[in-house]
């Protein structure tokens, strides 16, 4: 699949380097990012591999991560550090509300998201959408959790083209939350302002929206124009970071958008406090300083790229290697 094909602004803007791919070399896995750095997981074995009409999906076990989650070779999850990515993407935006109900789920079909969610009791409505019911089906075999939270007469579980779920929506969810894989093939419509347009509309008024948005370190240009895209549809977009030691170099971020509230607005704090007994990452510290930002990706928010000359000399040797287009 050629990027320019399905990136069309990343590429404009200069700086796309080719998605991960992951393979099995003896006891270990690998997941190989921008064709210059791995990371490797030692493995106990492979426990489930299958093509679903979307994508690759496989379960390995791994000798210190516990199971681990892989959709078209990208490390999705891993038993060990889930609980980063899945308390940052719920209860960050729900503690910043002061009585939320309803909630979107787009993709998350692993149900981690979910599993968050659940442990909020103004929260009467959950809708999953995700594509691929191969990945609820394959986790609720894998992961205790899935099946727990699939079942909780709260949630709503479908499956279908979240696209499609958001054009019939309209001034229906407090919260809507984008768990989605990295911007690459049939998936990078999650990334662009057309989609996050429909995501604006399907929010009611006070509404908040945050989506994962990648690595500052490996794919500076990609996630300044994800931003970008953002900002055509929200006036207020902030960004928050955390650590998520098997995801592409450790650092990961989030977008936190809205048309009325800043993120800073409001801590639901007697809610966050009872809610931290429950958590291994989420707490009111990190709630704030989560937004805290680094002056490279600072940067990169900004449009900048703060490794362009380094980023240019690794795109002339991957076209050298015809790896780009
Ligand atoms: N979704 C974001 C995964 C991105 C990781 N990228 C990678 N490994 N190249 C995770 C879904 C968990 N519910």
């Amino acid at each position: 699949m050629s990027p320019n094909e399905h990136v069309p602004s990343m590429v404009q803007a200069g700086g796309y380097f080719p998605e991960a791919r992951g393979f099995v070399d003896g006891e270990w896995y690998y997941e190989e990012n921008v064709r210059a750095v791995r990371l490797g997981l030692r493995l106990q074995k492979k426990l489930h591999q299958e093509k679903s009409p979307f994508q690759t999906l496989a379960v390995y076990d791994t000798t210190f991560f516990g199971k681990v989650l892989t959709l078209d070779d990208a490390v999705m999850l891993t038993e060990r550090d889930e609980f980063v990515y899945h308390e940052m993407l719920t209860h960050l935006p729900l503690c910043s509300m002061a009585d939320p109900k309803s909630v979107l789920i787009i993709g998350g079909g692993d149900c981690g998201c979910l599993r968050e969610i659940l442990k909020h009791e103004s929260v009467t409505r959950v809708v999953q959408v995700d594509i691929d019911e191969r990945v609820t089906r394959v986790c609720e075999q894998f992961f205790p959790w899935t099946r727990q939270a699939a079942s909780d007469p709260r949630a709503e579980l479908l499956f279908d083209d979240g696209i499609h779920y958001i054009d019939k929506s309209e001034s229906e969810f407090d919260l809507i939350i984008v768990d989605s894989t990295d911007p690459k093939g049939p998936g990078v419509v999650l990334f662009l302002a057309d989609f996050y347009q429909k995501v604006a509309r399907a929010l009611k008024p006070g509404g908040v929206m945050v989506a994962q948005t990648e690595t500052p370190h490996w794919q500076a240009v990609m996630m300044g124009a994800i931003y970008q895209e953002m900002r055509q549809a929200f006036p207020l977009v902030s960004s928050y970071l955390g650590w998520i030691p098997t995801y592409p170099s450790g650092c990961w971020s989030w977008a936190y958008a809205s048309a009325s509230r800043q993120h800073g607005d409001y801590l639901d704090e007697p809610r966050a406090k009872k809610l931290e007994s429950t958590c291994l990452y989420y707490n009111r510290d990190v709630h704030r300083g989560a937004f805290a930002q680094p002056n490279f990706v600072k940067k990169i928010l900004a449009g900048e790229n703060p490794f362009r000359a380094l980023d240019e000399s690794h795109r002339r040797f991957l076209l050298s290697e015809g790896a780009l287009s």
